[in-house]
């Protein structure tokens, strides 16, 4: 028999505070979505069938191994392209065992799988470790419709800490995802930097600077796992609203159910000055389904690229449909700088374009902001933005 909610404040401690999450609430045997998951109209997000054709003629997915032979220049063109336009690309031959991706979304499964109460003791307040968070949807207490998402993360200090704060049943896949995806991270990062400062890989600077500045950019990493259970009313609900992520680039693992989507930009005059013709064309805000391709990382630019880079590089907007098929599960590499890290544009870059976009600040700061609203597409950046040009 479906539990019952009708007291006020019933449901919300059921799903957010005991712990119970969405997965909870489908369990309890709901037929339809309860009130507090309606999204506003203009929230929702309409069932658009993929159209691969688009899909691949905005990002086609690139081969990561051409970086390592002749086709270098090539590969990496690709990849400055996808960032300035789209923000948003899929990667294969990235080197990180398709083995190890099953094994993750398997681990993310078995995980949500547990009873409740195997899961409610890594809520915020109870976990026993500040490495560890259990929690549904993405800020509770100030969102005015729920997320249908649960989710757990796991903050990386060292391996050691990981093996005995991480929970049994994603630990070792989950350290293994971070120690495999770090050198896919740095070529790509390397690529994007190199060009960021115009040097190439045969100069002496690349060595130095570009791999200084990688290696601060992508020196914290985290490791989330969603699950979105089956959702009885897609069309009135969000899986993940819209959103960008506030650190460098988020390597994102999604399973072949579908539903993630990234927003095209409009075309605007600045914007002309640094790209070309990836979205030209594109005169209104468009939503793109992100095909699940077997084997493939989506890589996702965040907040700090799109500051240090003055606004070259694309942090994108996107968000997650549900689905009333089958629960889905993603599961996202997260990497910033420390938090006592200054970001802010690059100053070669702020000579050339004649004016800073966005100002200087610790990353702490902006991290510590962006996590004190709820999701609102790219208004988190309007923190760091100079407003005044
Ligand atoms: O599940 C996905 O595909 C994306 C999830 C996401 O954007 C997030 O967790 O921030």
């Amino acid at each position: 028999m479906a539990t019952c909610f009708e007291q006020e404040g019933s449901l919300f401690n059921f799903v957010v505070r005991d712990g119970n999450g969405v997965k909870g609430l489908v369990d309890s045997g709901i037929s339809k979505v309860p009130d507090q998951y309606i999204q506003p109209p203009n929230e929702r997000i309409p069932e658009l069938s993929i159209d691969r054709q688009q899909y691949f003629q905005h990002v086609a997915p690139i081969d990561l191994s051409l970086l390592d032979g002749p086709s270098h220049d090539q590969a990496a063109e690709a990849i400055v392209k996808a960032t300035e336009s789209v923000g948003f690309f899929q990667v294969v031959n990235h080197g990180v065992p398709i083995q190890l991706l099953e094994s993750l979304k398997d681990s993310a499964h078995r995980f949500f799988g547990q009873p409740a109460e195997k899961k409610a003791v890594y809520l915020k307040g109870v976990s026993p470790s500040p490495l560890v968070k259990y929690a549904t949807s993405f800020a509770p207490d100030c969102e005015k419709s729920l997320e249908w998402r649960d989710y757990i993360s796991m903050a990386y200090t060292t391996d050691g800490d990981a093996l005995n704060h991480w929970p049994n049943h994603c630990k070792e896949v989950a350290l293994e995802y971070v120690k495999t995806t770090r050198r896919m991270v740095e070529k790509i990062m390397e690529v994007l930097i190199g060009h960021l400062l115009g040097v190439t890989a045969d100069e002496d600077e690349y060595q130095s600077r570009v791999a200084e500045l990688v290696g601060a950019l992508t020196d914290v990493r985290g490791v989330n796992m969603n699950f979105y259970p089956r959702c009885p009313n897609p069309d009135l609900t969000v899986g993940v609203g819209r959103h960008c992520d506030p650190g460098t680039l988020t390597v994102l693992l999604q399973d072949g159910i579908g539903g993630l989507y990234v927003k095209l930009e409009e075309e605007d005059e600045q914007d002309h000055q640094h790209k070309d013709k990836a979205t030209a064309g594109i005169k209104q805000p468009q939503w793109m389904e992100v095909p699940p391709i077997p084997g493939a990382l989506v890589i996702n630019v965040g907040d700090v690229l799109e500051i240090i880079s003055n606004g070259r590089y694309k942090s994108a907007e996107h968000r997650v449909r549900t689905t009333s098929i089958q629960s889905r599960v993603s599961i996202l590499l997260f990497t910033t700088p420390p938090h006592t890290h200054k970001i802010g544009p690059l100053p070669q870059l702020v000579d050339r374009d004649g004016a800073a976009r966005y100002r200087d600040l610790v990353f702490l700061d902006y991290f510590s902001n962006y996590f004190t609203n709820a999701h609102k597409g790219k208004k988190a950046l309007d923190y760091a933005k100079i407003t005044s040009l």
